[in-house]
């Protein structure tokens, strides 16, 4: 078993560095992380890129589409595809997330498997290992997640379980590799382990571009992430955010310009109406200026943002509803 980066596992042969870049070669290529919900797959994908690019919470399931975050290095560029939680689906929105996460397994240079470092290896996570198992064509990479939570003991029991786990399914992961998103802790080293994996090929997105996202999603998610702070429940899965329209403020000097953005969050039932909007309108109204604050630093400009409520009812399951909601 080799597990990358460390020095600490005593009899188990380890890897403490890179693999050396060769001079002149350039590779370009995807890699997918996969995972249960809140495995930690999104807060990976942003400390890989550097910058925010998929919205993260506490609550399972706020993935809900492919978000692509790029790594630019001069001898690389590494696409990561982050994917929502592969999970046991409940709703016809769940059914669509996980063909989504099939779509992109079978389709990517490299697969990452995101294990949390802190939770004993489950049915869930085997049920992905499995389907996994039956790729032949790309690499799999085991991505012991969170090691900030556990200490050394813990997680050596963690990279032995999941290197038996490739085992008793008949393969063996292209690299076992701990890593800690929040602490920054071998991130880099990741990147570093993914990239000898893609093809040879020339950069397939411009310099300096860090994600493919259209602005009007991110900021839709942007709305959407705020809200998601301090609901419970079944109330996260009820919320979907849609940007309606962003139009400049007309007669405003062009010293000082505002974007007026209207946006829409949508639940399932019109009980749900109250917490979300709150006594007074209060958390709504904390949910605008959060998510403002993050859309103004992500454009760079002023915003207004004009935020109603609607019910679109049982939109989870409704495949119009879904449709209308970018399903
Ligand atoms: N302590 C610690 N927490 C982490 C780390 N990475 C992620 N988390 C937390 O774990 C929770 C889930 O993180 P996400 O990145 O949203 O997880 P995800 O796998 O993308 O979840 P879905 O999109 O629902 O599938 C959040 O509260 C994160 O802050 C880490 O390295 N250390
Ligand atoms: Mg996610």
């Amino acid at each position: 078993m080799r597990v990358a980066g460390s020095e600490r596992m005593g009899p188990m042969s380890v890897r403490t560095q890179s693999p050396q870049p060769s001079e002149d070669l350039h590779r370009a290529g995807f890699a997918c992380f996969v995972g249960r919900p809140n495995a930690g797959k999104s807060t990976l994908t942003n400390a890989l890129v550097g910058q925010k690019v998929a919205i993260t919470s506490n609550r399972p399931q706020t993935t809900r589409h492919t978000v692509r975050g790029i790594v630019h290095r001069p001898d690389a560029q590494l696409i990561l595809v982050d994917t929502p939680g592969l999970h046991k689906p409940r709703t016809l929105l769940g059914e669509r997330l996980n063909d989504v996460v099939r779509t992109t397994w079978a389709e990517v240079d490299v697969i990452g498997f995101c294990l949390p470092a802190d939770q004993k290896i489950g049915p869930g996570d085997r049920f992905i290992a499995k389907e996994l198992a039956a790729i032949k064509k790309a690499p799999k990479v085991a991505i012991v997640t969170k090691t900030d939570l556990v200490d050394s003991k813990q997680l050596a029991e963690q990279l032995i379980a999941v290197d038996q786990l490739g085992k008793e399914l008949g393969f063996a992961w292209a690299e076992i590799v701990p890593v800690s998103a929040t602490a920054g802790k071998q991130v880099d080293l990741l990147a570093d382990l993914l990239i000898p994996l893609l093809p040879e090929g020339p950069a397939l997105y411009p310099e300096g571009d860090l994600t493919d996202e259209p602005e009007q999603v991110m900021i839709a998610e942007l709305i959407r992430e705020a809200a998601l702070e301090g609901v419970r429940d079944e109330l996260p899965h009820s919320i979907a955010v849609v940007v309606e329209e962003m139009l400049p403020r007309e007669d405003r000097p062009a010293d000082k310009p505002l974007l007026d953005i209207h946006a829409n969050l949508y639940i399932e039932r019109t009980s749900q109406k109250g917490i979300v909007i709150g006594p007074k309108g209060k958390r709504l109204k904390d949910v605008g200026i959060k998510s403002r604050k993050q859309i103004e630093a992500l454009l760079g400009t002023p915003v207004f943002l004009d935020l109603h409520v609607k019910v679109a009812k049982d939109w989870q399951r409704d495949p119009k509803q879904l449709r209308k909601l970018g399903f």
